[in-house]
């Protein structure tokens, strides 16, 4: 550790050293105390048996949960050939040619990002994806593309389940080397939720592209494309496949609503297509496309331009499989969906139904069900370990074409409403969530525009104001940071504009900006970040941990505290990594291949006058005992 500590000592880094260094630097002689693998797990343990896990509250009881079966292995496997070689062999143009020919409808599997993130706030860790990931390549290596990283997973990650999500994508592309890894690319808010450097933008897609990323979902929150050619550009550099997403509001079907019609979306796929897109997403995250205006929608772009198309719907209403049904009756080239287990309401429709009603169909997807439903049995208990996270929607709601609250989004603002005590009054939110977006002359509604609609909502819910007397008392009144930044113009350019007079007056005399918000922000200081995060660990970083830094500082920083103190959790599983322990319940964990510990809890102590309580385990047999601050 002291070589370590010196030559990433910021003054070290910066070429600052004479022979005086080491003299000048006693700090570098003194180093923390290191508790063995072994321990800092133990105290994870009890630190989670005595107050909970992160979302999980402190006395729930730790339910009776089933190991979910893997399907058994098969030595004899070998990869058949997929659409990844022709990617890997002759480019993203060629992979879309070949797209484009297929007579039968692509599936791209979202259960390891999208129907998680819709269903269960995104909690989802890598001890479950990686437990099946090979015999999700094997048992379905004819599925198109997974989409198994981006959008929300990646701060998640960090934030929630204390993992690194680099570290889950370079581990997936080891275990599933033949198949295309998709992920979700926010523009230039990249995995974030405002605008980055561009510089910061480009680092980021070099780094995903050489983990394993091999098609870009690209969108934006307003659908305003200078926000994505940052983007575009970077897939192109790398050679991976920029698939550009038109996010999908309205209702093409109601005559009434002209902003958002078909004539729309035409005009918007061509420019997506000039700015030098591979393929073409609809993306539909509140699940509002119906099944007729799929039909419509795929039919035109399918004749207006030449990319390949894919779908990307919710099941929100429960029409989800209807709306995949009649898109490949339109010539839809690749449509999303989730394993059945992981499927419906919030998520995308299921992957079992769409392969199954094809069947007998000129659109046949020669996915063999058998296979799809051994992986979704094993979804099926996967699930159950993170109930405290369920949405509460287990039915289908048509009122989304009402309220509009995209997919991803909904477990969220509930919960966000829960926080301020509004969870009682949740149809209040949506109906308000509506009436906002109206108010705001109809937005594009994706993350980050969704998440300051409602924050926009929950704050006309809680001052318990109409439309009306909000706009009559704006001049007044304080908006959210969120509201404020959109008025400022830091998403970009909705595409009718703002509404001028509520702009003026949340603005109070400050002029917005026009244009790309990313072409205002200086470049990020990647030496700098560097050496802050060198001066923290004590090693180099690595060139994705900065970017992750650089995107999420603190974020990544609370995380490397809990590494710190608990050492990589990541290796626990899910049931004991979010409840804990029962008295005399023992685990194996795996620390590293051939090293297991084996941990049985013994004993809670009372709380002590300090607030402390000791906790009593053995490890691999022997007795220990770990003193905790009970934070109750
Ligand atoms: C995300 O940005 O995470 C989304 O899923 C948007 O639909
Ligand atoms: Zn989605």
């Amino acid at each position: 550790p002291f070589l370590e500590n010196v030559v990433t000592h910021p003054d070290f880094l910066a070429g600052r050293v004479d022979t005086g260094f080491i003299d000048s630097h006693p700090e570098l002689l003194q180093f923390p105390p290191r508790r063995d693998r072994g321990t800092r797990l133990l105290r994870y343990i009890a630190h989670v048996v005595v107050n909970g896990s992160e979302g999980v509250r402190p006395g729930t009881r730790k339910p009776n949960l089933r190991p979910a079966p893997v399907p058994p292995p098969d030595p004899d496997w070998t990869p058949p050939p997929t659409a990844k070689a022709i990617l890997d062999r002759d480019g993203p143009e060629a992979l879309a040619g070949w797209v484009r020919a297929q007579k039968r409808l692509l599936l791209c599997d979202t259960t390891m990002r999208d129907a998680h993130q819709s269903l269960l706030a995104t909690r989802v860790r890598s001890h479950d994806i990686l437990r099946i990931a090979e015999a999700t390549g094997r048992l379905a290596p004819d599925l198109f593309a997974l989409e198994c990283w981006g959008g929300a997973t990646f701060d998640t990650a960090y934030r929630f389940l204390k993992e690194d999500p680099w570290e889950r994508l370079a581990a997936l592309r080891r275990r599933i080397p033949h198949v295309l890894f998709m992920m979700l690319l926010r523009g230039q808010s990249v995995v974030g939720y405002g605008s980055y450097p561009d510089n910061v933008v480009r680092a980021f897609v070099r780094e995903a592209a050489a983990a394993g990323i091999d098609i870009f979902r690209i969108f934006d929150s307003l659908n305003y494309l200078p926000n994505m050619e940052v983007a575009i550009d970077a897939v192109r550099a790398a050679s991976k496949v920029a698939e550009v997403a038109l996010c999908y509001t309205g209702d093409i079907l109601d005559p009434h609503r002209t902003r958002y019609d078909l004539r729309y979306y035409v005009r918007l796929a061509k420019e997506i297509e000039r700015a030098g897109a591979h393929m073409l997403a609809i993306k539909d995250m509140a699940g509002l496309l119906k099944p007729q205006a799929a039909y419509r929608l795929v039919k035109a772009l399918k004749e207006e331009v030449g990319l390949p198309v894919h779908l990307h719907t919710h099941d929100t209403a429960g029409a989800g499989v209807a709306a995949v049904l009649k898109a490949a009756e339109a010539g839809v080239d690749i449509a999303d969906a989730a394993l059945g287990a992981m499927a419906g309401g919030t998520s995308q429709p299921s992957l079992n139904a769409v392969v199954a009603a094809l069947e007998g169909t000129d659109r046949a997807t020669g996915i063999d069900l058998d296979r799809l439903q051994a992986l979704s049995d094993y979804w099926e208990v996967v699930r159950t370990y993170y109930f405290p996270f369920e949405g509460g929607s287990n039915a289908p709601n048509a009122s989304v074409y009402r309220h509009q609250v995209p997919g991803g989004q909904f477990t969220n603002l509930r919960q966000q409403a829960e926080a301020l005590g509004l969870g009682d009054r949740w149809p209040e939110v949506v109906r308000a969530y509506a009436q906002v977006d109206e108010l705001l002359g109809e937005l594009i509604k994706v993350t980050p525009s969704s998440k300051m609609v409602g924050d926009f909502a929950l704050f006309l819910v809680q001052q318990g104001l109409t439309p009306a007397e909000l706009v009559r008392r704006a001049p007044e009144l304080d908006f959210p940071q969120s509201v404020v930044d959109f008025f400022r113009g830091l998403l970009g350019q909705p595409p009718y504009g703002f509404p001028e007079e509520l702009q003026r007056a949340v603005l109070r005399g400050e002029e917005p900006i026009r244009g790309r918000p990313g072409a205002l922000l200086p470049p990020a200081d990647f030496d700098a970040a560097r050496a802050a995060l060198a001066a923290r660990t004590g090693r180099p970083p690595a060139e994705r941990e900065v970017v992750s830094y650089l995107l999420f500082p603190q974020v990544v920083l609370d995380y490397l505290r809990h590494h710190e103190e608990y050492g990589d959790t990541s290796v626990l599983d899910t049931p004991t990594f979010l409840y804990g322990l029962r008295h005399g319940e023992q685990v194996a964990v795996e620390i590293e291949p051939g090293k297991t510990l084996i941990i049985k809890l013994t004993a809670v102590g009372e709380p002590m006058p300090d607030g402390t309580r000791i906790v009593y385990f053995e490890l691999n047999g022997t007795p220990r005992e770990v003193r905790i601050r009970d934070r109750q």
